[in-house]
């Protein structure tokens, strides 16, 4: 590289995340061949449209890119192209969201989702999000003793908001969830236009890979619409996928609309391109002892971490991520401090809020810890032991 001041932030950067324990739950480390196709001339194109509709010339292989990711997406998650659509040309997972509610969700509808502080995400109505200024935002939490969702309160919110469109999706919730009654509950809601049920959509941003690897259920019997990032547990680029059931109410024409001519212009082919690779990657065998490897470390992490006299969130896991209550009523330390002392004896990690939470979002009570990334190095269940004790004597005060 020509430019040395960059090319040596990129070294620096390679070499720190080389050098530490990451335990941030979001991120992952992607093969060569993914960084190949998103460092490639493909960067270079022009492509606005979709396939074989395009607004410029010379878009022969853009189209084959396109295709390719596309129907890659479709089988990894087993879904029959006459029954499910995908775009993939949102940016990331926030674009993803937004273009869902601008297609399905008249502006002043009503969204819900889970609150941020109980383990949602801001796209999914928070007050800060153009999510929640532009729709009326209904937020659900958890069940304040057990700490996971309370589904007969969720019906009860649901029948009384009436909500277009339900969200269940998460980024801080490490328990299964149950899709199957998020169904049901928005079959329940009667909507004001008379019209029975709203839509289900499912962010599987963070579970994605597990889906995949089928380590937990897959969302797709029971949604109408499916998004998620491709970077997390899915081990891609940053990108973002939009899957539609192709229905009698079209939804999946009026997403497409959204995400393109309504919220984007060209799509990123280089990061399409990554996104077919690492889909590609994550149908081998081999992934799939990887997402069943990610689930049986975040238990070990997070059973020795209980054992040493931490209190985790909902009491266990059953995906990738947990979350510490580091501050136990006052007894403990924040979450940022955590997060910072961690951060200094090299472990990554980020201060999050737990459910009822009494701190501040920049110095919450907790911190959320992911094995997503340290499994693709190649750590199992005793190299999580480790770290937990590590962790343990960093926070012990
Ligand atoms: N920021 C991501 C996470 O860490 O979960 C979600 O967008």
């Amino acid at each position: 590289m020509k430019d040395k001041e960059i090319q040596k932030l990129i070294e620096k950067e390679t070499k720190r995340q080389k050098s530490v324990i990451n335990l941030i739950a979001s991120e992952n480390y992607v093969s060569q061949d993914v960084l190949k196709a998103l460092g490639s001339e493909l960067t270079n194109k022009y492509a606005e449209g979709y396939s074989a509709h395009r607004y410029y010339g010379g878009n022969e292989f853009s189209d084959k890119v396109e295709n390719l990711a596309k129907s890659r997406a479709l089988k990894l998650f087993k879904l029959s192209p006459k029954k499910w659509h995908v775009n993939v040309q949102a940016l990331s997972g926030s674009p993803a969201n937004l273009a869902v509610y601008l297609g399905l969700v008249p502006l002043g509808g009503t969204i819900m989702g889970m609150s941020l502080t109980d383990g949602g995400h801001l796209t999914h109505g928070h007050k800060v999000s153009a999510t929640g200024k532009f729709w009326k935002a209904i937020q659900y939490g958890v069940d304040p003793k057990t700490e996971r969702i309370d589904y007969e309160k969720l019906k009860k919110l649901a029948k009384k908001e009436k909500p277009n469109i339900i969200v269940a999706g998460f980024t801080a919730y490490p328990r299964l969830v149950d899709y199957k009654k998020f169904r049901e509950i928005a079959d329940s809601v009667r909507l004001p236009a008379g019209r029975q049920g709203a839509s289900l959509m499912v962010d599987m941003s963070h579970t994605a890979g597990l889906v995949a690897g089928g380590v937990i259920a897959s969302p797709f019997p029971h949604a109408n619409v499916v998004t998620t990032t491709t970077h997390k547990t899915l081990r891609g680029p940053r990108s973002a996928l939009i899957f539609s059931r192709i229905d009698e109410r079209e939804l999946y024409k009026k997403i497409d609309r959204a995400v393109f001519p309504g919220l984007q212009g060209g799509p990123h082919l280089n990061q399409i391109a990554a996104v077919a690779v690492a889909l590609k990657e994550a149908s081998t065998p081999a992934f799939k002892k990887y997402a069943k490897q990610v689930v049986k470390n975040t238990k070990a992490l997070t059973d020795e971490l209980k054992r040493l006299g931490w209190r985790i969130v909902s009491g266990g896991t059953d995906t990738h991520l947990a979350l510490v209550d580091t501050w136990m009523g006052g007894k403990g330390i924040s979450g940022k401090e955590a997060s910072d002392r961690l951060e200094k004896a090299g472990i990554i990690v980020n201060k999050n809020t737990i459910p009822g939470e009494t701190r501040s979002p920049m110095d919450p009570s907790g911190i959320r810890i992911g094995t997503a990334a340290e499994t693709t190095r190649g750590s199992k269940e005793r190299d999580m032991i480790k770290i937990a004790r590590k962790i343990d004597r960093i926070l012990r005060v």
